[in-house]
Formats: structure tokens, C-alpha cells, sequence
């Protein structure tokens, strides 16, 4: 199996992430989004809306979209299955990992890219009302999350999931970012963040 991704890609990051939760080792091929390479024609070839990561499998098979990849992976590898099969646990991952797609996300990047990605491709100073807007999008999301974070471990429920690996990458980022005020004020939300991130997986591919 190859994964063609960068290891700070947010994306990326949850494919990784779910293959050391399966156990499986995959070959990583750097796709150097510095350089601009996501938009080279052999990217293209494997993802042809030039971003990563993409995927591709031992007997030749493409997937690009890290949902669908994890998903992809977590029904095809051996290994603890992170896809719940109790109706109203699977229902609840996917309910998250769209919760995370639209609402959660977009707010968090805002924030991300203004604090951590931009200043570190030398794009100037932080558009602060960016931030802000950001800041409030994810208040939001974390305060619709406390309630039921405060009765149950993980998204799905009582184990681990898919929901939980699509999350992971940006709350490293937004405690990167500066923004560990917004996990203190929702202690739920934070102690979840504490279970998760101190997964071996997640510290791998966080910190090597
Ligand atoms: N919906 C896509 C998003 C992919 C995406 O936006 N990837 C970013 C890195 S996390 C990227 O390649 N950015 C480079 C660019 O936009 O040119 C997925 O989940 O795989």
C-alpha cells in the first residue's frame, strides 16, 4: 500500500493515523505541497483535484478523500475494527465525521491556517477577524460536544472510532495554534482531546 500525503497535511494525518490503528504498514510518498507538487501531472493522475492525500492499494487500486480512504482501510485491513456495529454507535460516527467535515473544520482551519500554516510559509501577519470568526466556529462546536462528551468517552460511544481519528489532526493543530483556552472552557472536550491524543498512534504520527 502507498499513501501519496505530507506529514503536516491535516488530511494526511488521519490516513496515517488509521493504519497504525489497523497495524498495517504502508509506504509513504511524499507529496511536497511546498513545491507545489500536488499539482504536478503525476499527482493529478492519482487525485485529479490536485491535494492530498491519495491512496493507493497492493493490487493497483486508487482512492483519493481521506474519509473515504479511512473508511476504505478500516473495512479492509485486519485489526480492532474502528467502525461501530451496534446501529445507534454507528450512526453517531458518522453523524461526527459530518459534524467535523462541515461545522468543525472549516472554523478550526481559519484559525490553523492563520496562526501555524501561514506564518510558517511566510505569508505575513494573521488576519486577526479571521481568527475570531474562527475562535467562535469552533466555541460552538466544542460546546455542542461537551454535554455529551461529559456522558460518553468517545464520539460513537463507548469505544473508539473512525469519528475520533477524523478529529484528531486539527485539535493538535489548534493547541499548536495557541487555542488551549478554548479546550479549558469545555473540560469534556478536553479530557476527550486527552484520551485520544495520547493514543500511540496519534503520538507517531504527531511527534515521530
Ligand atoms: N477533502 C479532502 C481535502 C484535501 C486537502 O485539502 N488537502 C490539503 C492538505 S490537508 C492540500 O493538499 N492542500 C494543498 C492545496 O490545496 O494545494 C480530503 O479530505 O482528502
Amino acid at each position: 500500500m502507498k499513501v501519496y500525503g505530507h506529514p503536516m497535511s491535516i488530511c494526511t494525518r488521519k490516513v496515517l493515523t488509521t493504519l497504525l490503528e489497523k497495524g498495517h504498514e504502508a509506504q509513504f510518498v511524499l507529496v511536497d505541497l511546498g513545491k507545489g507538487e500536488q499539482k504536478h501531472p503525476a499527482h493529478l493522475a492519482r487525485h485529479p483535484f490536485g491535494v492530498v492525500p491519495a491512496f493507493e492499494d497492493d493490487d493497483g487500486f486508487v482512492l483519493y478523500e481521506s474519509r473515504a480512504i479511512i473508511r476504505y482501510l478500516d473495512r479492509k485491513l485486519p485489526g480492532a475494527s474502528l467502525t461501530p456495529s451496534q446501529p445507534h454507535a454507528y450512526g453517531l460516527m458518522e453523524q461526527f465525521i459530518g459534524v467535523e467535515q462541515s461545522y468543525f473544520s472549516p472554523a478550526a482551519f481559519k484559525v490553523i491556517w492563520e496562526r501555524v500554516f501561514k506564518p510558517h510559509m511566510g505569508g505575513g501577519a494573521a488576519d486577526e477577524a479571521r481568527v475570531q470568526e474562527g475562535r467562535a466556529g469552533v466555541d460552538k462546536v466544542f460546546g455542542i460536544l461537551e454535554p455529551m462528551l461529559a456522558k460518553q468517552p468517545y464520539l460513537a460511544g463507548d469505544s473508539f472510532s473512525l469519528a475520533d481519528v477524523s478529529w484528531m489532526p486539527e485539535l493538535e493543530f489548534l493547541v499548536a495554534a495557541g487555542e488551549q483556552g478554548l479546550f479549558d472552557k469545555h473540560p469534556s472536550v478536553a479530557a476527550w482531546w486527552k484520551r485520544i491524543g495520547g493514543r500511540p498512534s496519534w503520538k507517531k504520527v504527531a511527534h515521530g
